[in-house]
């Protein structure tokens, strides 16, 4: 018999977001999302209306085709799927009173889809897609208000699905918020930047939102489970020296504080800190305090890559495509993005959460981004994709490693499982999937699904409990 470190009933999937795969931007009473109007990604400019070079209007059209979709991710053995709610969809401009009920019906349809084929939910609340109009009306989370308004959304959401999905997450990537204030909390950004105050302001509007929501979830939907999720990323010293690794220190806590309060439910010594050197005063009131103990059931994360740092402004040279900026590793290949590969640090990144929080882990994306090439085999058409398979392969080894340093880990979900839209590029060249979609850069493309040999690698590595690998 072959042995496995993966515990049986371990989550197998993949994972998506609404804004980079359904398409139906405008359909079915939907509103715009702060994604409507950013065609080139998180770097390039806003556009003020939809303009028809935003690939994410189209997608690759899972509204109408995720019947097919979700075959083919059962086909491949799934246990879990992890997918986004498209805020806009529910509260078409975030502010309503009464929700958009052909929004809530749609996604009571993936939701017997999923059901049909025995693959659990897990549901993002909130994945980089914060209705346009509270972005434009209201500064995004810099506006104490949305926290009321996150709340009304969340507590429909359990109220109709509470009883359907067990696990939630209630903000995609919630530490990325500094650094992507448009994309990730819709925050419109003037000329020099949107000031440190109002920045910090919104994290912590979050934060207690994100609490609020566990604590809703808890009356409304009993047995649901909720999940913070951050961005990981290892810090490695370039150096010995002290310095770096006081850096390196630094640059943790930068991104730990979000899981510290998620598990903990206080903001820690380092980080009140932070704020006082840098003479930020934010209003927190005895209500939020109270909320912000609503800590959370598991702790689920993405891993890409992981970084170095410096203290020495003069080697402090930040990596190409990093994608929170930082100091690239001399030691480490990368993508052709510039996202290191480094498969160890995920290994490292599940020891440090779980000795850190003592939660559930759940790896809610992990993947490679690259251009693949449809060709012919036997007959088929397929993308032979050796390259992502080595990279799934020796990431899902060291989970393995992880499991046997003792980590609790509750799954697995490939990011990007099927191809779709890239958050940071916002084209479709930049593919992570099982099943290869035939659209391209410029909007031309079939949308034809196609089973790349990865998805048979995956088939086999989910059938054989992490045996295979
Ligand atoms: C994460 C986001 C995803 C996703 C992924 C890959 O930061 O949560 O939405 O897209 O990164 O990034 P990209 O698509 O830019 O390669």
């Amino acid at each position: 018999m072959t042995t496995t470190p993966f515990p049986d009933g371990f989550l197998w999937g993949g994972a998506t977001a609404a804004n980079q795969i359904e398409g139906a931007y405008d359909e079915d009473g939907k509103g715009l999302s702060v994604q409507d109007v950013m065609p080139q990604g998180i770097s390039g400019p806003r556009s003020n209306q939809p303009t028809p070079d935003n690939l994410k209007h189209v997608a690759i059209d899972h509204y109408h085709r995720y019947a097919e979709d979700i075959a083919l991710f059962a086909e491949m053995g799934f246990g879990v799927y992890r997918f986004s709610i498209a805020w806009s969809r529910i509260f078409p401009k975030g502010d309503e009173t009464e929700p958009n009920e052909a929004g809530l019906a749609f996604y009571d349809r993936i939701l017997d889809e999923l059901e049909k084929h025995g693959i659990e939910p897990l549901v993002t609340i909130s994945h980089y897609e914060t209705p346009l109009h509270l972005a434009e009306q209201y500064g995004g989370w810099t506006n104490r208000a949305l926290i009321g308004f996150y709340e009304r959304y969340a507590r429909t959401l359990f109220e109709r699905f509470g009883s359907r999905v067990t696990y939630w997450l209630t903000f995609n990537e919630i530490n990325s918020l500094l650094h992507a204030p448009f994309m990730s909390g819709g925050i419109p950004i003037p000329e020099g930047g949107v000031p440190e105050q109002q920045l910090y302001q919104a994290m912590h509007h979050e934060l207690v939102a994100s609490a609020r929501a566990t604590r809703i979830a808890r009356e409304v939907a009993p047995a649901a489970k909720v999940g913070c999720m951050v961005l990981s990323m290892p810090v490695y010293p370039l150096t010995p020296s002290p310095d770096d690794a006081l850096a390196v220190m630094d640059a943790d806590h930068g991104n730990l504080v979000y899981g510290d309060v998620h598990t903990r439910g206080a903001y820690p010594g380092y980080f009140l800190r932070t704020l006082r050197e840098k003479g930020i005063e934010l209003d927190i009131t005895d209500e939020d305090r109270d909320d912000l103990t609503n800590t959370v059931d598991f702790v689920s994360f993405s891993y890409y890559m992981s970084i170095a740092e410096t203290a020495d402004p003069a080697k402090r040279v930040t990596g190409e495509g990093n994608i929170m900026g930082g100091v690239s590793n001399p030691t480490l290949p990368a993508s052709e993005w510039g996202w290191q590969i480094d498969p160890v640090g995920l290994r490292l990144v599940l020891n440090q959460f779980w000795d850190r929080w003592q939660k559930p882990l759940f790896i809610v994306e992990n993947g490679l981004g690259a251009r693949d090439q449809l060709v012919e085999v036997d007959g088929e058409k397929t993308v032979v994709d050796d390259y992502r398979i080595a990279y799934l392969n020796d990431h899902l080894v060291q989970v393995g490693e992880a499991l046997e340093d003792g980590v609790d880990v509750l799954g697995y979900t490939s990011w990007g499982c099927i191809d779709i839209v890239s958050a940071s590029t916002a084209q479709l060249s930049k593919r992570y999937g099982f099943i290869y979609v035939d659209r391209n850069d410029d909007g031309t493309g079939t949308l034809k699904r196609y089973r790349k040999k990865s998805f048979g690698w995956y088939a086999d590595v989910i059938r054989s409990n992490g045996a295979s690998l």
